[in-house]
Parts: C-alpha cells; structure tokens; sequence
C-alpha cells in the first residue's frame, strides 16, 4: 500500500450534530495512536477523550476500508471549530491535507471501485430528487460497470479476431467469418445507442430539466408557476406586462428535477423594459426541454370555461394540474429503460465509440475500427485510464470525499 497518509474532514462544513474526519494511509493507525492514544480493534469503535472533544474512534484494517488502505475516523461534535482542531492534530501527526475526492481515488487506483462506480459517488452526493439519488445508488452497486465491461469485452473479443483474422492467410478464414463478424460490429453499435439514448434521461436526472411557462401577456402564466410550486412566488396581476425578469425555480416533477421558468408574457411593445423580457421569454423557450404553452397545448383558467381538445387546467381550483405534471413527466422522459443512466463523460466515450464503429470492406480498416472502439470502451470502466482522465473526474468532488 504505497502512497503517503491523507486526512480530511468528510461531513459537509457548518453546524452539524456530528462530525467525521477521516486518515487514510500505510501511517493511518499511528496516526490515530498518536491522537487518541489506542485505537479500538479493526471493524469496532471506542470512545475516546481528546483534549478538544469526546469523540467516537472506528479503525479499519486495509484492505476492508472505503479506500482499500487502514482507515481511521474519528467522529466528533460539529460545527466550525472541534473538527478542525481535530484535523490540525491529524497534519501535525504526519498525515497530509487530502485533495479533493482523494479518499476515493484511492478507492479506485486500489480496486475497491471502477471509474463508473467512483463517479457516481458525486452523483448520489449531488442528487436532488429521490430518483437521481436512486439513479446514482444503482451506478454505485456496480449495476452500470456490469453492462459497460461486458461491452468493454465485447468489443475486445472482435477485436482480437479481426488481429488474428489479419494474420493469417485469407483461405484459412473459417466460411462467414468477416459476414459474423460484421453481424457482431452491428449488434455492439446498436447495444451503445441503447446506452446512449438512455444518457439524455441521466442528463435530466442530474442536472434537471428546463420546463418553460410561455404565452401571451394576462394569459395566467405566474399563476400556474404559483399553482405548480405550491406557493406565490411570482407577482399576478390584471395588468398585461406584468412578469418581465423570467423567474426560475426548481420543482421535483415525479422525480424529475425540473427548473421551472416563468417567462414575460410575448408580444410587440414599445416598453424597452417589455422588450428585453420577451428577448430572455424567447431564448428559454428555443433552450426549454418542454414548453407549457398557454397559447397551445394547454388551456388555463378553464374554470371560466373549457376547451375540447386541450389540456384544461386552472389555478384557481387547482384542475388539471397532476395531468399536467404527469404530461410534462412523460414528454421529459425519453428512454422508458428504468436502468442506471450514463453520466456525460460515458455518454461522451459511448458516442466516440459508436462512432468508430464503422464496417469496411477492408480488413485492416475493420481490425482498427474494433480496437479504437474496444479502447474507447475500456475508459469508461477505467480499464484504461491516464492522470489527466482521474484529475478530471475527481476535481469535482469535494474535500472529504
Ligand atoms: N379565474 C381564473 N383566473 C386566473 C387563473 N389564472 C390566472 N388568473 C388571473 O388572470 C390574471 C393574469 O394572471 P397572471 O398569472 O398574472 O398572468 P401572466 O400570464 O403571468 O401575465 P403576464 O405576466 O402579464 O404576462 C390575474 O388576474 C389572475 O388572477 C385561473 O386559473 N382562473
Ligand atoms: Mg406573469
């Protein structure tokens, strides 16, 4: 277990009950020692009385940590002070300031995690709704790396035979053999666009969809934001013109994370003011991943009176409004798929390997084809991987994790 002894506090920052700072490393347990005098057996706890805090004590033995090395935590009171001065006393035992996302790096590079189950330590941490966080526990379970190493092996497999295949005589090739493998290239292609196709769900999952309110001025746009919120956020009035600023606020949609933004309300006028709002209504409509248009789809107000063949809603009485949601929902939800979702980096190597996956008549072509794809694939589960490729995903954690 190579690598020196890292330490950080592992609970978010302010007044929490409770705190945890966390050692890991080859020096972890002298580390501890030199804290809290005796450390408890590995996979038990003791209490233990520090000059800054009575404080709870876990040892854990390498390889059965977080980590994959001896771990230490010691959990304490919260808030601003007692954690840090616990901390100090960790730096000043010889332990190292841990970088950001550190503890679970160190959880990768020692095989206790893949890059995709890594990532989704973030994504759980970062979820907003009970379906993102549900999302992300299913990455983290190893659900994803599952269906990424077998299409990592897959397309290593048709790789390997398109080599071989290259380095024999073509009269040796068994009957069919560049046809199967064909067949084999098309069924891989098509299993990564079911994966990709099932990221643009993830993406909603993870960073929320955009769903705008758009229609004429009066025509009861703040007051449906209102209504679908649960509370008056925005100002109604009888006055036309009366939104301007668009207002955005986050709902949870059946699960669905959702920016929901109130837009002024579009048509020409001399007001400069006026103006400038409908330019930002018309820039969130073109960027929207659903339009609740007022002047389309849905009919507002309908307790003044219905129309036949719209959706019929009122904020008033409240009508309508969980067919909408569920309308919305369904409309957002593009891969009916229930599986784990690909983050965007994977997205991002599943496209690049679809996309190098292209038949040719030539097998050299093929052979490259089939190992630029296999390659590609290999970085999803961090078969292959470099610094640069760790850096990036573990700088977005935070210090601690
Ligand atoms: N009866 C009834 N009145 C409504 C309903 N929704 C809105 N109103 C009324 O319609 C008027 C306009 O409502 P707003 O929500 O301010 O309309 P808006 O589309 O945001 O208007 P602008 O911001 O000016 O573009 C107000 O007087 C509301 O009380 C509804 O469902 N039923
Ligand atoms: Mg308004």
């Amino acid at each position: 277990m190579g690598g020196d002894t890292i330490a950080a506090i592992a609970t978010a920052p302010g007044r929490g009950g409770v705190a945890v700072i966390r050692i890991s490393g080859c020096d972890a347990f002298a580390v501890g020692e030199k804290i809290a005098g005796t450390l408890p057996k590995p996979g038990r706890f003791g209490f233990r009385q520090l000059a800054a805090d009575d404080v709870l004590v876990l040892a854990f033995k390498s390889p059965r940590s977080y980590t994959g090395e001896d771990v230490v935590e010691i959990h304490s009171h919260g808030g601003a002070v007692v954690p840090r001065q616990i901390l100090k006393l960790c730096l000043e035992q010889g332990a190292r300031l841990a970088r950001r996302g550190e503890f679970t790096e160190r959880a990768f590079l020692n095989g206790k995690m893949d890059l995709s189950e890594a990532e989704s330590v973030i994504e759980l941490v970062d979820a907003k709704t009970d379906r993102a966080a549900e999302d992300a526990r299913k990455r983290l379970n190893g659900e994803k790396s599952l269906v990424y190493r077998a299409l990592y092996e897959t397309a290593l497999a048709l790789s390997a035979d398109l080599e071989h295949a290259l380095d024999i005589d073509e009269g040796e090739l068994p009957d069919g053999f560049m046809a199967a493998a064909g067949a084999r290239m098309a069924s891989l292609a098509d299993a990564l666009m079911r994966e990709i196709r099932r990221a643009e769900t993830g993406r909603m999952l993870r960073d929320g969809a955009l769903v705008v309110l758009a229609g004429p001025p009066n025509a009861g746009k703040s007051s449906l934001m209102n209504a679908l919120l649960g509370r008056h956020r925005a100002i109604v009035s009888d006055i036309p013109g009366t939104t301007r600023d668009s207002i955005e606020e986050y709902l949870d949609l059946d699960g669905i994370p959702v920016r929901l933004a109130d837009t002024a309300g579009l048509r020409e006028t001399a007001d400069e003011i006026e103006r400038e709002g409908v330019r930002r209504a018309r820039d969130l409509i073109a960027a929207a991943d659903y339009v609740i248009d007022l002047a389309g789809n849905v009919h507002t107000k309908c307790d003044l009176g219905r129309i036949e063949g719209k959706l019929n809603v009122s904020a008033v009485t409240g009508e309508g409004l969980d067919e909408l949601r569920r309308d919305i929902a369904s409309h957002l939800e593009r891969s009916p798929d229930p599986g784990p979702t690909p983050s965007e980096r994977e997205a991002a190597l599943l496209t690049e390997a679809r996309r190098a996956l292209v038949w040719h008549e030539d097998p050299v072509l093929c052979a490259n084809a089939a190992r630029d794809a296999a390659r590609t694939l290999g970085r999803l589960t961090g078969a292959e991987y470099s610094a640069d490729i760790l850096a990036s995903i573990f700088s977005r954690f935070c210090v601690g994790k």
